[in-house]
């Protein structure tokens, strides 16, 4: 038969790569093409056995999707393969199947809404067991001091990566589904966008994907010559299951790996089934593999919300913020203004793309589709909007629930405090208000469509992006930092977010709270050398460009007492207005300081805020910033080295300076 007459004639283009430049004629190349389709198809078919295709038509994927599919199947022997279509029908089978199993349970206080518990050793990132594979080490990480180990990046070898899949995927499926999810991370079809293709045997990553990502069968049609981002995840516990399985939630924890293969745009992911472990689509491809895509092809991926402004005068304004996990992200998307007359409205929350355009504007498309965020501390009074996404259609994982079918968490307490309500805590049992611990784990997370927030940007789905004019970076930061400072130039401002601090917080497995440096908020995600990243950043800098001015914000900083400094939340309008105020130009809103231009006293709007300590929250008190200019040069020359970018290290030189002549 003539390859050119089948349906799915387009072989994967590698397969050629031998037989370019050998002066092969046109022609020949397509008839190699042709018989490379039958000879693939064949080995495919061969390599899938008689392994049941529980749902969908295997015959009607792109070949190389086949291929990618048969290779793995035969390497992790699941008991059926089903390709996902994500289409709602297809959710309620699933949801009505492990509800049965007792996996997941209703919350019948509201429309689709679900609730799961974790085993409760799974419930974090794990970013000691989350790597990076290259075949150089500083392709990875930067070039640090003797005896130093890097903490951006974590490197291992592709022979050392051979080992631990090998000990891990062979059989590691048995017994259970293999699902076939084809996503798009962006619009699909997009400029900006991009694809992967997750294989896992978790059906909860598979209704969570459906959530957070764009799953559907015209992923297939936008993938054409594309390449895609290649996905693998197992929870690691092939059947028959010789340990318990906790709360029906099976997991490996002492087996975790989260491994990736840049240059190959491949991920691995075994023994967890948790959030960022496991949703491959966040942080694995929209952070770690895809900034390497944007590194090659001049664009970037970033740990930041994006947002639209309006000010009372009617003009809008898009600002991108990048704050390390659980420190507010979704709650500053989507503000609700405690000023009147300004409207604030969501385009993302946790992960921008962004691309120069022809115009030299920077265009920023959120590539989720969903949010995933951290529970406690969400209610009416912290993030109103939220609360309203995720009424229904929603999946909430290891928070707390109300015998009368509601959700609770830390932070709901005045919501409740009349019903008085029984609890089951996130571990199971029955708990009341008051009583010692936690009803919800810290890192409990909700899992809502973005669609549904009542505040979503009308161009939240825009293919090409809406133009960024000022990036935000923050932390929290109890002590010694100002609650807002503008930045001298694009150079001084990535300097400032190379510096980027805050306290650690439940997102990851660390213990206690401690101020660690988290640069670019990238720490957990840095997908290649930190140093290199620098310089690109420094780079996508030209004269055709409009770089949008970069400022540095901190919403935690705490009097003597302990207390904090400022209220926060809604009123975080009133620094998102000086900012603004600074773009559009308007004078004598700033005052130099080492660091960069604080406001001037008066210059941010207090009206209705009451008692604020100004002097408190704006200083920059020169002892501290004495010790932070040292710890900073100590931390860059030991983790960046020689691979810091010379500008960078100009700007920490003249900040010094600066500093030390308070
Ligand atoms: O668990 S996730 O990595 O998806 C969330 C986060 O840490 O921001
Ligand atoms: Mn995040």
């Amino acid at each position: 038969p003539s390859g050119a007459d089948h349906p799915n004639m387009s072989v994967d283009p590698s397969l050629l790569t031998p037989y370019k430049n050998t002066g092969a004629s046109e022609a020949s190349l397509r008839q190699i093409s042709e018989d490379a389709f039958y000879v693939v198809n064949e080995v495919v078919m061969k390599r899938l056995g008689h392994l049941p295709i529980l749902k969908g038509d295997f015959h009607l994927l792109p070949p190389k999707v086949q291929r990618f599919i048969a290779e793995k199947a035969e390497l992790m022997r699941p008991r059926g393969i089903f390709i996902c279509d994500g289409t709602q029908h297809e959710a309620d089978d699933i949801i009505h199947k492990l509800i049965e199993r007792g996996m997941l349970s209703k919350l019948e206080a509201y429309e689709n809404n679900y609730i799961c518990r974790t085993d409760p050793k799974d419930v974090a990132r794990v970013e000691s067991k989350t790597w990076m594979v290259t075949k150089e080490k500083h392709q990875t990480v930067c070039r640090t001091a003797e005896g130093v180990e890097p903490i951006m990046g974590h490197w291992m070898s592709p022979e050392s990566l051979s080992t631990e899949l090998d000990s891990r995927f062979p059989g590691c499926m048995a017994g259970r589904t293999m699902y076939v999810i084809p996503f798009s991370m962006g619009p699909i079809g997009g400029p900006l966008s991009k694809i992967g293709v997750q294989l896992t045997d978790s059906n909860y990553v598979v209704l969570s994907m459906r959530v957070m990502t764009r799953v559907c069968n015209s992923v297939w049609d936008a993938l054409g010559d594309n390449d895609f981002v290649r996905c693998i995840h197992s929870v690691g516990l092939p059947r028959p299951v010789k340990q318990r399985v906790i709360n029906h939630w099976p997991c490996n924890p002492e087996r975790v790996l989260i491994a990736h293969r840049p240059p190959e745009r491949e991920i691995w992911s075994f023994g967890s089934g948790y959030g960022g472990n496991s949703l491959l689509g966040k942080k694995c491809f929209a952070l770690r593999i895809a900034s390497n895509i944007a590194y090659d092809e001049g664009w970037m991926a970033e740990h930041m919300l994006i947002m639209g402004v309006t000010r009372p005068c009617g003009r809008e304004h898009f600002i991108a913020a990048a704050f390390p996990s659980a420190c507010g992200k979704t709650n500053l998307a989507m503000l609700e203004p405690t000023l009147p007359g300004w409207k604030v409205r969501c385009v993302g929350d946790d992960i921008a793309w962004m691309k120069f355009g022809e115009d030299g504007r920077l265009y920023a498309i959120n590539p989720e589709a969903g949010f995933f965020g951290v529970a406690p501390g969400t209610s009416n009074r912290t993030n109103p909007m939220a609360v309203a996404t995720f009424q229904k259609n929603s999946i909430f994982t290891n928070v707390a629930e109300t015998t009368t079918g509601e959700y609770y968490w830390e932070g709901l307490e005045e919501d409740y405090k009349d019903k008085d309500p029984e609890i089951i805590n996130w571990l199971g049992e029955k708990w009341k208000i008051g009583d010692p611990g936690v009803a919800a784990h810290p890192n409990s997370r909700f899992a809502a469509p973005a669609s549904q927030c009542p505040i979503i940007h009308p161009d939240w789905e825009s293919p090409k992006g809406v133009p960024i004019e000022a990036i935000i970076f923050g932390g929290r930061r109890p002590a010694g930092v100002p609650l807002v400072f503008e930045t001298h130039s694009w150079e001084h401002g990535v300097f400032t977010a190379a510096c980027l601090k805050s306290e650690t917080t439940a997102a990851a497995e660390h213990k206690g709270k401690n101020v660690m440096h988290d640069p670019f908020a990238m720490r957990p995600f840095m997908g290649y050398n930190f140093g290199k990243y620098l310089q690109h950043w420094l780079d996508l800098k030209t004269e055709k460009r409009q770089v949008p001015k970069i400022y540095h914000v901190n919403w935690f900083r705490k009097d003597a007492d302990g207390k904090f400094l400022w209220p926060g939340f809604g009123d975080n309008i009133r620094v998102i207005d000086w900012i603004i105020r600074r773009l559009d130009g308007e004078a004598n809103l700033g005052v130099e300081t080492a660091i960069g231009t604080v406001p001037a006293p008066g210059s941010v709007d207090m009206s209705g805020l009451g008692d604020i300590k100004w002097d408190e929250l704006m200083s920059v008190p020169a002892d501290y910033w004495k010790e932070d200019a040292k710890e900073v040069r100590a931390f860059l020359e030991a983790q960046v080295g020689p691979d810091l970018p010379k500008e960078v290290r100009h700007e920490m030189d003249e900040q010094e300076k600066k500093i030390n002549s308070l």
